[in-house]
């Protein structure tokens, strides 16, 4: 499969740099190639068990049901890609950051890779997630609940880079460059051919847990994850995170470009005037992952409601569970301590009624900044942040 629609299955094998991600055990990755060439698809990663929404470019959901532990394993970490996955070798590659700063540089991979790391666990979600289920049918990648994973990213903090190329006083944000690139052909079409590229406003990118990361959970990063290198926004939805870095723009005015504006971006309300806003922090969600939709349940067993939950720029405090229909709630446990930036797993006992019939389960999370969850999806927010409670129908039998 990845052989035909893939351009990494299709060139030459090459010698895997020694920083080549060969040891991943997730299954082997794809050592890089020359330019422009890629690995065999022998040597691409799999990943086994996760729901094709796209096959080229390369979009996979991790099926939420599944959901086991707190750490998702880089193979089942769902992957969101607008352009095919770009061939890049470690040793050629390198960060260049220009514009508004006092020494422009360029950094390679075992420089970058000497410089003083941090780790840091967070959830990236996509900002589409959960537009399946969204009426009526939204446009674009219809992701269920998977489009969201929590891992550990090592790298250097942004913050690190920018001090040494000296941003200039005025300077307002980042313009974050990925080497994958491509013509969008469906409305809104692209200017031809473009990188994918957000910005970052400057507080944002100078918060020591922005990474460009080189590690996920412990190992270099999937071609599929952005190998070698890639940006990492905790508490912000997944497109702030940048793949296969290539170049940071330190700029005075806010970046227009197309992901900025025509796709990742809602309406704002400023003074009652509609503005276009770019898609940013992460909203406060929970999410059943057990039981599943239409799952049946044994009548009159205790039943293990499992699932994860997760916010921005704060902590999940509290998740709620109603399993008659949003009537009552009661809390649920949650499993583990909170971690900056990371999801909490949490349980709930339920015991189902003997009465065999439909229920409608739901989990509503709340965190540290006191916000809870909607009940229906606001349009301002369009095909994106989709955080309003989930109705769980599942059969009692
Ligand atoms: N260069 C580049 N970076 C990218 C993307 C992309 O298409 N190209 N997709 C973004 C989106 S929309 C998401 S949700 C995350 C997904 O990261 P993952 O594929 O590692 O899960 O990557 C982001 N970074
Ligand atoms: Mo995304």
């Amino acid at each position: 499969m990845q052989k035909t629609t893939n351009p990494l299955a299709e060139a030459d094998a090459a010698p895997g740099a020694e920083t080549s991600p060969r040891s991943v055990p997730d299954g082997p990755a794809p050592a890089a190639g020359p330019h422009g060439a890629a690995a065999p698809a022998a040597n691409r990663s799999t990943f086994p068990g996760l729901i094709t929404r796209e096959r080229e470019p390369m979009n996979l959901e991790l099926p939420f049901p599944t959901l086991e532990e707190w750490l998702v394993p880089n193979n089942r970490f769902y992957v969101r890609s607008h352009f095919p996955i770009p061939a890049l070798e470690a040793t050629a590659w390198q960060l260049s950051i220009e514009g508004e700063v006092q020494n422009p540089l360029k950094i390679g991979y075992d420089e970058l890779r000497k410089l003083p790391a941090r780790t840091v666990t967070a959830t990236l979600e996509c900002a589409g997630n959960g537009r399946a289920r969204l009426a009526p049918k939204a446009k674009g990648l219809l992701w269920e609940q998977g489009a969201v994973g929590n891992a550990t990213w090592t790298g250097v903090p942004l913050a690190a880079l920018l001090e040494r190329a000296g941003v200039k006083t005025g300077a307002l944000e980042v313009v974050v460059e990925g080497a994958d690139q491509g013509t969008v052909a469906d409305e809104p079409k692209s200017p031809g051919a473009i990188h994918f590229a957000r910005s970052l406003p400057l507080a944002k990118a100078r918060q020591p847990e922005v990474l460009v990361a080189y590690l996920m959970n412990g190992q270099p990063l999937a071609p599929e994850h952005g190998f070698p290198v890639r940006l990492v926004v905790p508490g912000w939805y997944g497109m702030a995170s940048v793949k296969w870095l290539s170049k940071l723009t330190v700029s005075a005015v806010p970046y227009a470009g197309y992901w900025q504006t025509l796709e990742y971006a809602y309406w704002q309300r400023t003074h009652g005037l509609p503005t276009l806003t770019p898609v940013a922090e992460m909203q406060v969600k929970a999410e059943i992952a057990r039981p599943a939709l239409y799952e049946v349940v044994p009548a009159g067993q205790a039943y293990r409601v499992f699932g994860a939950a997760w916010t921005g720029e704060s902590d999940v405090v509290r998740v709620d569970v109603s399993t008659d229909d949003g009537h009552t709630w009661q809390p649920a446990q949650l499993l583990d301590a909170a971690v900056p930036f990371a999801w909490r797993l949490w349980e709930f006992a339920w015991m189902p009624p003997v009465a065999p019939g439909r229920y409608t389960l739901r989990a509503r999370a709340t965190d540290g900044a006191g916000r809870t969850q909607p009940t229906g999806h606001d349009p301002d927010r369009r095909n994106y942040m989709i955080n309003s409670i989930t109705a769980v129908e599942i059969i009692v039998q």
